[in-house]
C-alpha cells in the first residue's frame, strides 16, 4: 500500500518556506567526514539525493540544472579545451560538458568521494562518460586545488557547490576568485551556481561583487527553473576574465549531442534579467 504520509521536506527557515517530495523510501543514509548524505526514492521526481538536508539534485529534473551550468559557459568560450569542475561530485555536469567534443581535459575536483560514489550507484546515468579518457576524477579540496594550481592553466572553471555553509563557504570569496582568475587562460570563464534570485539575493549579490573585486572584467547571472531547490528559480553566474564574447551560435544551433532544456533562443534568454535584480545589481557597484 502506498503510504501517501510520507515527504521529505527541505525547510527554508529565512524565506519561512518549505519544499517536500513524497518518498517511497529511504535507499541511503551516511555520515562522511565532511557531510550527511542521504539518498530517496521519490514518488514523481525519480531518486534523490539530499546533503545536510539540503535537495542536491533528482533524476527527474537535474538536467535543467546541469545543462545550464555548463552550456553556456562551453558555447561562449572560443576555444574550450581544459576544464576543471570544483564540486559537482554527482558527475552530472562532468557528463555535460564531456559531450564538447573540442574539451580535451576535464578535471573534477570534489572534496568528498563518497558523493561519487553514491552517484555512480543510485545515478548511474549521470556517471556513464566517467570512464572518458578527458576525465580524471580527484577528490580533493577545490579551495587548496586553485590555489596550488599554475598560473593560466585552464580555460573554464565550473564551480558545481552546495550552499554557502559548510564545505563550501570558501567557494563564494574574493580570495578564491582571485585564485580562479589566475589560474585562467585568456578569456577564461567561471562559472558558479548562484543561489535563487528571489529567496537568496543577499548571497547572490555579494558574490558578483566580490567576482569584480577580484578583478573579473564581466559577471553576468543567468537564470533557470530548478523545481526541487527552494523558490523553484535558480541562478548561475558566469565571470569572464576578459571582455565577454558572443555566444557561438552556430555551433549552439549545429551540436552534435541532444539536450532537454538548453538551445540558442534559451541562452540568449537565460541572460535577461528582471528589475529587481538589476536595480539590487546596480547598488552593489
Ligand atoms: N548543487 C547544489 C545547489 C544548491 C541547492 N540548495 C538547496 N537545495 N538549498 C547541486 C549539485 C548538483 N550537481
Amino acid at each position: 500500500m502506498l503510504e501517501t504520509n510520507d515527504w521529505f521536506t527541505e525547510v527554508d527557515p529565512e524565506n519561512h518556506t518549505a519544499f517536500s517530495l513524497q518518498i517511497e523510501r529511504k535507499l541511503h543514509e551516511e555520515q562522511t567526514s565532511f557531510q550527511k548524505i542521504e539518498i530517496y526514492e521519490t514518488t514523481g521526481f525519480g531518486k534523490l539525493m539530499v546533503i545536510d538536508g539540503f535537495v542536491m539534485l533528482s533524476s527527474r529534473d537535474n538536467f535543467l540544472y546541469h545543462e545550464m551550468m555548463t552550456h553556456p559557459a562551453l558555447f561562449t568560450h572560443p576555444d574550450p579545451k581544459r576544464v576543471w569542475i570544483i564540486g559537482g561530485g554527482d558527475c552530472g555536469s562532468l557528463k555535460e560538458v564531456l559531450r564538447h567534443s573540442e574539451v580535451e581535459s576535464v578535471i573534477q575536483i570534489e572534496i568528498d568521494e563518497r558523493v561519487t560514489r553514491l552517484a555512480e550507484q543510485y545515478f548511474p546515468e549521470l556517471c556513464e562518460s566517467n570512464s572518458d579518457p578527458r576525465a580524471q576524477l580527484t577528490f580533493d579540496d577545490g579551495i587548496r586545488w586553485v590555489k596550488e594550481a599554475p598560473d593560466q592553466s585552464v580555460d573554464v572553471i565550473i564551480v558545481d557547490s552546495t550552499d554557502p555553509l559548510g564545505p563550501g563557504e570558501g567557494l563564494f570569496t574574493e580570495s578564491f576568485y582571485r585564485d580562479c582568475l589566475r589560474c585562467l587562460g585568456s578569456g577564461g570563464l567561471l562559472v558558479q551556481q548562484s543561489e535563487s534570485p528571489f529567496f537568496h539575493p543577499h548571497i547572490l549579490h555579494p558574490m558578483r561583487q566580490a567576482m569584480k573585486t577580484a578583478g573579473f572584467q564581466a559577471v553576468h547571472s543567468l537564470f533557470f527553473p530548478q523545481p526541487v531547490y527552494p523558490s523553484g528559480w535558480w541562478s548561475a553566474t558566469l565571470a569572464s576574465k576578459d571582455a565577454l564574447g558572443q555566444p557561438r551560435e552556430e555551433a549552439i544551433e549545429n551540436r552534435p549531442f541532444p539536450t532537454r532544456y538548453y538551445n540558442l533562443a534559451i541562452h540568449k534568454a537565460a541572460f535577461a534579467a528582471p528589475n529587481f535584480f538589476l536595480e539590487d545589481a546596480s547598488h552593489s557597484r
